[in-house]
């Protein structure tokens, strides 16, 4: 932990974090979420530029998990990967209007190579519809290449000027999933829209991630697009965070960058497009949501290690290192990805660093249990047990499901005991202090603006999940009745 302190922190802070070494409650949410990034070495956020930070190994290897749950999320439902260049040119980029207007503040420009000023200026990929377009445009012929459904997974570069955060905000976003779809009509587009949030759903389910699906209003859609369906997890906080958003792009992009296909009838026709979007906030989610006082607290698919065996010696017990091994190779050759922590340190100091790193399964096996047959079984999120030696791995294995299936209850009863349906703007602003409020809207912009205003907070739009989405009420600007029931939550 000492190399781990922050260089900025004052020295007494630092030794008092040395002496105690715990983790900030959890109830302090920022402060226990930067902290736990560092000395679980998640993300090192020391690199010297701001918004760039660095991925310690251990973080780097849940990164992995969680992307080829996407992967596999994907080319199970007809996407192929590719990967397009990280500079765009810039013609190419100033084409489309409303995506430059929404975007020119937040681009990074190559101007030289070498000391040679460039001819043409190159941006940094913000997001890389500009980058693609004009390739579909050579890609797609005719009603036959479609849909075509293409994603990559790469760094964007977005000069954010709001607060950033490790994982949240990035100035770099390292893990920038985005997904690129034509389509023949713009129905066709708007039921790829849907496929992309229902996998989004699913992707987080797997991280026992509760979501929620809602319509952005028209004026937090994408810069370009005719709709943006956004999913968003309810953080500690209250305050949402949008962990990832799927774009109706209509025939915008393809009027700009001349996409067009022969249909059935030998007519040259636009084609419409749609592009959804991940990024590493989906770990931020993850760990903020499962995790606790003692540190990180992973779903089982997605943590480095699942089991960590710690072997309880009084001197050198071969009996006892023997058993641990094995163990570890039974639950090796079954699959599962197990440490022996046979360190010098003490049981309680492993037992503290293995809870830190989220480790779903701790093993403990001592003189007293190998005389008895057992091994002790401590799980993360809750008991310890003994457990027959000749049931261990049945038990973990059932274990490690049911701790799937725990967490993602306990997010999910989390999430829906903070919502709340309000009746007027005051009860709103009392309430997004801890949760997600619901509240009638006419549909009207003006009203919309003014409730935004008023509260204080966004509308993150009408939800699609109808339990949420629709009541009789009025809208508390302009009185209006309406069956339209928005969410209004703070947001990252
Ligand atoms: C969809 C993919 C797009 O860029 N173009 C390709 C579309 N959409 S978006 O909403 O602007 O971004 C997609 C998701 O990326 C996350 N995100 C960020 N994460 C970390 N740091 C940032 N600076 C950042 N900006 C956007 C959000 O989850 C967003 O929904
Ligand atoms: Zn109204």
């Amino acid at each position: 932990m000492t190399n781990m302190t922050d260089s900025s922190d004052s020295p007494g802070k630092a030794n008092k974090k040395e002496e105690s070494k715990t983790l900030p409650l959890k109830s302090d949410f920022s402060e226990w979420y930067n902290e736990l990034l560092q000395v679980a070495e998640i993300m090192d956020v020391r690199y010297p530029v701001k918004g760039l930070y660095v991925w310690n190994p251990f973080g780097f290897s849940i990164r992995s998990r969680v992307y080829s749950i996407m992967r596999e999320l994907l080319d199970n439902t007809g996407h192929v990967e590719a990967m397009f260049p990280l500079l765009i040119p810039e013609h190419e980029f100033m084409k489309e209007a409303e995506h430059i207007k929404g975007f020119e503040d937040e681009v990074y420009w190559v101007t030289h190579g070498g000391t040679d000023p460039l001819d043409v200026k190159l941006a940094l990929r913000p997001t890389s519809e500009t980058a693609i377009y004009p390739m579909y445009k050579l890609w797609v012929r005719s009603h036959s290449d479609m849909p075509l459904l293409i994603y990559q997974i790469v760094n964007t570069f977005r000069y954010e000027t709001k607060h950033t955060r490790p994982l949240i905000r990035l100035r770099e976003i390292t893990s920038f999933k985005e997904a690129h779809t034509v389509h023949a009509t713009w129905d066709d587009a708007a039921a790829q829209v849907k496929e992309a949030t229902r996998i989004y759903q699913q992707f987080y389910n797997r991280l026992a991630v509760p979501t929620i699906v809602s319509k952005r209003p028209d004026w937090d859609k994408f810069p370009g697009a005719d709709y943006t369906m956004a999913v968003d997890a309810l953080m500690p906080d209250g305050k949402t965070l949008q962990v990832g958003t799927a774009h109706h792009l209509g025939d915008n992009f393809a009027k700009t960058f001349d996409i067009t296909y022969e249909d059935p009838e030998g007519e040259q026709v636009l084609a419409h497009q749609t592009c959804y979007g991940v990024s590493e906030r989906c770990i931020a989610a993850l760990i903020s949501i499962h995790g606790d006082n003692k540190g990180l607290i992973l779903p089982p698919e997605v943590a480095p290690t699942q089991v960590v065996i710690i072997p309880i010696l009084f001197g050198k017990d071969k009996a006892v290192l023997s058993a641990c091994n094995n163990l570890s190779d039974t639950l090796k050759r079954a699959g599962l990805r197990v440490v022996i922590d046979d360190s010098d340190a003490r049981p309680g100091a492993k037992y503290y660093k293995w809870e830190l790193k989220g480790v779903p399964i701790r093993i403990e096996i001592g003189p007293r249990d190998l005389k008895n047959n057992v091994v002790v079984m401590a799980r993360r999120d809750g008991d310890k047990t003994n457990v027959p030696n000749d049931n261990v791995l049945p038990e973990i294995d059932r274990t490690l499901k049911e701790m799937h299936s725990d967490l993602y209850k306990s997010a999910s009863e989390s999430l829906h005991s903070r919502i709340e349906l309000c009746s007027d703007l005051d009860e709103v602003k009392d309430y997004i202090q801890s949760g997600i409020a619901r509240i009638a809207w006419c549909g009207e912009r003006s009203c919309g603006l003014e409730m935004e205003e008023i509260v204080g907070a966004g509308i993150l739009g009408e939800p699609e999940d109808p339990a949420l989405g629709k009541g009789d009420g009025t809208c508390p600007i302009c009185g209006k009745p309406t069956g339209i029931v928005v969410l209004m939550a703070r947001t990252y």
